[in-house]
Formats: structure tokens, C-alpha cells, sequence
């Protein structure tokens, strides 16, 4: 429903607006076009030559100049409450160790899980910040953040305040994602069992209580969680109705992906293995694959995402930071759209999507954000560029000129 122009706030004009309404192609762009805005809701969008009367005395008039606005960026996959970092690790890398090698040797995320549990809170929400800050500076609105190196209820509770303070301080939504089941603690090192109880049985419960997470995930791979135990992960978040997801088919096959199917999954994140059962059984789902460029980067991966067959059986794709010390290191979307396209070949426009629209389903949050049409939150980015594509092609100059969050300017 469109509210009459006497009750906007905003306009902008002399825009084009990539709506990126989603199954949309190129942009679902409207050039020429202008936008209202009232009590931080978009209330009208179109043609310019179809934009009703108004008092443009009682309303802030935008002018962008002929730039372009896109939805404010979001960020579905992140782990950037962590202490300490893992250069040394990267040295060994280019050593010859494997990403598994080193996690299998008392390395990995172990070591972030060391560093974390030592960080204060406030050590932890100073380094968070300015990861966040980071991404927010080049349009970032709204985005997933993971708990998974505390690895023991305090700890895993600690990261997951940080969190909430982040949403508190910065113009950002933030999702919490409980990630408890991300690797094996040490105190537990023989004993995935016994681990898989607490995370069921302790963690969960007092999560969901504290209403401290919109989510679980879990990390179900050879060095992380198997399929039965994922699965028990699953029907503990079920049972607390929470949703899930999973890190799935990063460096193996296990099944991962069909398994959150089955639970309803919002997404399944990575993927480089997935098979075409799997790809089907995202399909029948109708979850969202998030494909993370920055981690097959860092970690000279080879094997690429079945890119065509998501496609084809028209799974939504978004894109993501999958920001951490270990195997992406890397706070910016800007250049996850780049990436996206010279990694793994997909469109700007489909890059596009997967920082908008389809990151926003992935997070459960696309009746809000993620994309520019009557009835979303006004989360608008102003870009200085020509074109859209220019996002995904340049990298390394910022081009945001202005960010609003729910109508208000942020930056
Ligand atoms: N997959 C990832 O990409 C991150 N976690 C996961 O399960 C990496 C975590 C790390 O190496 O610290
Ligand atoms: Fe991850």
C-alpha cells in the first residue's frame, strides 16, 4: 500500500535504483527513477514522471545526481567476534601444511578458541568493531555474526553479548548465529559425544532462553561434526524453534546439505563438494546456498562450487565474507563481489543479489531488507558510479557516497 505523499519525509530524486527485487534480472533496475520515504519505510518507488504531487516544502529532497542506489549491503556469513589471529598459521600455509593438517595438530580454530576464551569482553568488542566498521564503510547494513570459538557456555555467551553491543553502537542489523558445534575444545578432545551433549543439552537451552541467538549452525565436516552429529545439533535447535544452517561441503562430502533440508534449513554455506543430489535437495527446500569467495581464496581452493547446476535448478545464491582469522581474513564485501564474479564466474547481477535479496532470505530477514520496494526498511545505499556492475568490477576505491539505515543518514 502506498501512503499519500502528504505523510513522506523523504525523496530522492534524479536516482536509478538497482531494486534488486528478487528473481529479478539485471538489477531489476528502474532508471530515472525516484523514491519516498516515511518513518523509516520505503512508501513509493517508480518512474520519475509518475512521482504524485507533493509538498516538496514539508519533505527532505534528495538529489543523487544520476547516481545509483542499491538496498544497504548485507553480510550473511561472518565470524568476526574472535580474539588474537592466525598469521603464523598462514606462514605454514605457504609452507606446504594444509588447512586440515593444521587443525588436526592442535592448531586451527582451537587456537582462536585459546585466544578468545582469554579476551575480555571488551577486548573482543573493540577488535569486532572495527572489523564491523569496515564492512558498514562499504555499505554493509546488516549482517550475520557466529559465536564458535568459545567452545563452553560462558565463553560462547561472552561472544554472543559482543554481538548484541555491536547492534547497539552501530547503524546495523545484526543476526546472532550460535555456532557451538564449530570444532572439538580441547577439554573434550577425546570425547565428541560427550561435547554434542553439553552443546544439546546445556548450550542450547540457555541460549534459547536467553534469547541470545536467531540461529544455529554447525561446522559438519571431517575436521568438524559428523552427519549424526549435526543431526542431534539440528533437533536441539528444532525442539527450541530456532533455525538452522550449516558449514557444509567446504572440504569434503558428507551429506550435509541434505540433512538441513530435511530441518528447514535458511541456508547451506560454502559448498565447494556439494553433489547433485545435494544441489536437488536444496532446490526442494527452497534454502539459499551462500557461496564464500574470500575463504576459497585464502585457502587456494580448487574445486569450485557447482555454480551451473545451482543455477540451473534455480537455487538463490548469495555471497558472503565468512569473515575469521583462519580461513578468510577479509572485511569486505566490495571485494566478495569481485570475487564472486572472477572466482566463480557469476554475473554483477547475480553478485548483486547475493549481498541483497538473496543474503537477506539466507538470515530470514527478507520481508525487511534486502531489497528497494514499498514496504522495506529504507537501508539505501548511494553509490558514485555509472553503472551497477561497476561494484563488482573496481576494487579498492571506495564508491559509496551516502548510507541510510531505516531513512536515517548514517554516513
Ligand atoms: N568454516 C570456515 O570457513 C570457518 N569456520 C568454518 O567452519 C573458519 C574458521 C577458522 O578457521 O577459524
Ligand atoms: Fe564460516
Amino acid at each position: 500500500m502506498t501512503l499519500p505523499s502528504a505523510n513522506w519525509q523523504q525523496i530522492f530524486v534524479n536516482v536509478n535504483i538497482a531494486t534488486m527485487t528478487q528473481g529479478g534480472t539485471s538489477y531489476a533496475a528502474i532508471e530515472d527513477g525516484a523514491m519516498a520515504v516515511s518513518e523509516g519505510k520505503i512508501v513509493w518507488l517508480g518512474n520519475k514522471e509518475n512521482l504524485p504531487e507533493h509538498d516538496a516544502s514539508q519533505l527532505t529532497i534528495i538529489d543523487g545526481q544520476g547516481k545509483w542506489l542499491t538496498p544497504g549491503l548485507i553480510d550473511c556469513h561472518t565470524h568476526i567476534v574472535y580474539g588474537g589471529h592466525r598469521a603464523n598459521e598462514f606462514e605454514m600455509r605457504l609452507q606446504g601444511a594444509s588447512y586440515e593438517d593444521i587443525a588436526n595438530n592442535g592448531g586451527g580454530i582451537v587456537s582462536t578458541v585459546k585466544a578468545t576464551r582469554s579476551a575480555s569482553e571488551d577486548e573482543l568488542y573493540v577488535s569486532a568493531y572495527q572489523r564491523l566498521s569496515a564492512l558498514h564503510n562499504e555499505g554493509v547494513t546488516s549482517i550475520e555474526i557466529k559465536s564458535g570459538y568459545g567452545l563452553d557456555l560462558d565463553s560462547e555467551i561472552k561472544m554472543l553479548k559482543v554481538a548484541n553491543r555491536l547492534s547497539e553502537n552501530l547503524p546495523v542489523t545484526v543476526r546472532k548465529t550460535f555456532l557451538g558445534a564449530h570444532a572439538l575444545p580441547l577439554e573434550y578432545k577425546d570425547d565428541a559425544e560427550g561435547y554434542i551433549q553439553l552443546v544439546t543439552e546445556q548450550m542450547i537451552p540457555e541460549i534459547a532462553r536467553k534469547n541470545l541467538a536467531d540461529a544455529v549452525d554447525v561446522f559438519c565436516e571431517g575436521i568438524g561434526f559428523s552427519y549424526a552429529q549435526t543431526e542431534r545439533v539440528f533437533q536441539a535447535a528444532k525442539a527450541h524453534n530456532i533455525r538452522v544452517k550449516v558449514h557444509a561441503e567446504q572440504l569434503s562430502d558428507l551429506g550435509g546439505t541434505e540433512l538441513a533440508a530435511k530441518y528447514n534449513a535458511l541456508s547451506s554455506d560454502h559448498l565447494e563438494f556439494l553433489s547433485t543430489a545435494g544441489v536437488k535437495a536444496m532446490q526442494e527446500s527452497g534454502m539459499v546456498a551462500v557461496l564464500l569467495p574470500g575463504a576459497f581464496y585464502f585457502l587456494r581452493e580448487t574445486k569450485l562450487p557447482p555454480i551451473d547446476l545451482l543455477r540451473e535448478n534455480n537455487v538463490r545464491i548469495a555471497i558472503a565474507s565468512d569473515a575469521n582469522p583462519g580461513s578468510s581474513p577479509i572485511n569486505s564485501i566490495q571485494l566478495m563481489l569481485n570475487m564472486a564474479c572472477t572466482l566463480f564466474r557469476l554475473t554483477p547481477t547475480e553478485a548483486l543479489a547475493g549481498v541483497t535479496c538473496n543474503a537477506a532470505r539466507a538470515l530470514g530477514i527478507d520481508d525487511k531488507v534486502g531489497e528497494l520496494n514499498v514496504g522495506m526498511d529504507a537501508d539505501i545505499a548511494i553509490w558514485d558510479i555509472e553503472q551497477p556492475a561497476q561494484l563488482c568490477y573496481q576494487f579498492g576505491v571506495n564508491p559509496l557516497l551516502a548510507l541510510y539505515k531505516q531513512g536515517q543518514k548514517v554516513i
